[in-house]
């Protein structure tokens, strides 16, 4: 009997390629690369310049148009992480053109995405028939599984960073797509309808109810962010300075279950504590220009530059300039970290 030979094998290889005929495998010779004392982090700290990118993505924009492309975007991939398509371990990242009179034609898939326009004045997203009016600075959200594309009716490029939970949903063998069978998904309401209803500051239609775990309200202006931001002033926490999450306005909760976004102020000269956490971010500079030590690389950002800080690797940043306000706006996998119980967070105390 065969279970009788591997009982049997004499040499540990000889037992090791017996139990391997039966699929199995001895625990002990990899309970180390199972069990880290803390986890290992594959995704690189890493800083793509807009400067470098934009002139890439305008050449893109003579390679083909938006609706041969179905969506034009150089994605932002971490050197880390093997040509896999993520910016983070768990958050996927990219740039996305759209040029004067293109329409990107409307899909809708199982992973969330949001946009933060980078550039551009006018353009929209539409999802479920609601067109979203871009304004630079402005988060705008295509939650999973809702029908959405692009349209620029303006005379100039749009660019908009995309965040999407791709690593996270395909690790979890869950992902699901579909294009829009007629072409572009009509016109169902007035554009920005959902923002009066749900972004009023404070107010919500009495009895409000919503379907699904995603915030209701699919655009969050930067006029109020910034608002919010400089009317503060003190910093809210040491680690971030004055930092703010855009928040689901039904539960006060993350704007997609699976990822968080915050809008955060560096003052001039502010340099924050040194901290740690589970959740990796990406982040993206509205303005300003300043230094993020993460780990042991330093990165150098200015304006509408996007850098990948991995989860469990020390950071602080700091607002190289003397007068001028830095803004950062980011995402993260937080929600899903901290409802599974994986949250974790370190300070490094005063010394930073
Ligand atoms: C997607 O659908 C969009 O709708 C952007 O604009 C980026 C990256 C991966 C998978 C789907 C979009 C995407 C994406």
């Amino acid at each position: 009997m065969k279970t009788m030979e591997a009982a049997m094998a004499k040499t540990p290889q000889a037992y090791f390629q017996e139990v391997a005929r039966y699929k199995t495998e001895p625990l002990w010779m990899r309970l180390a690369e199972v069990l880290t004392n803390e986890p290992p982090v594959r995704a690189l700290p890493c800083l793509w310049r807009y400067a470098d990118i934009r002139p890439l993505l305008l050449r893109a924009g003579e390679l083909l148009t938006a609706a041969e492309a179905e969506r034009r975007v150089l994605m932002l991939m971490n050197p880390g992480l093997e040509g896999e398509v993520a910016a983070t371990q768990t958050l996927y990242a990219g740039l996305q053109l759209i040029l004067p009179s293109e329409i990107a034609p409307t899909h809708r898939h199982s992973p969330a995405a949001f946009r933060f326009i980078v550039e551009g004045e006018g353009a929209y997203t539409s999802v479920n028939g609601e067109r979203l009016i871009m304004h630079p600075g402005d988060l705008i959200l295509t939650p999973a599984w809702a029908w959405h594309d692009h349209g620029n009716e303006t005379d100039a490029p749009t660019v908009w960073l995309d965040g999407l939970d791709v690593p996270l949903v395909k690790g979890l063998g869950a992902v699901f797509a579909q294009p829009y069978a007629a072409g572009t998904h009509p016109v169902a309401r007035p554009d920005n309808a959902s923002l009066g209803l749900y972004g009023a500051g404070g107010m919500l239609p009495l009895g409000a109810a919503h379907d699904g775990p995603h915030s209701p309200l699919p655009i969050y202006p930067w006029k109020q962010a910034r608002t919010a931001l400089e009317q503060a002033g003190a910093p809210t926490t040491p680690h971030d300075g004055v930092i703010f999450e855009y928040v689901n306005p039904l539960t006060g909760g993350p704007i997609f279950p699976t990822m968080s976004a915050y809008v955060q102020m560096l003052r001039p000269g502010e340099q924050t504590r040194r901290h740690r956490h589970m959740s990796s971010h990406v982040m993206h500079v509205v303005s300003g220009s300043g230094v993020s030590i993460i780990g042991d690389a330093r990165l150098e950002w200015r304006a509408k530059d996007t850098f990948a800080q991995p989860g469990w690797m020390w950071h602080e940043h700091r607002n190289l300039s003397a007068s001028e306000l830095a803004f950062l706006f980011s995402f993260s996998d937080r929600p899903v970290l901290e409802r599974c119980g994986l949250y974790r967070e370190e300070d490094r105390g005063p010394q930073g």
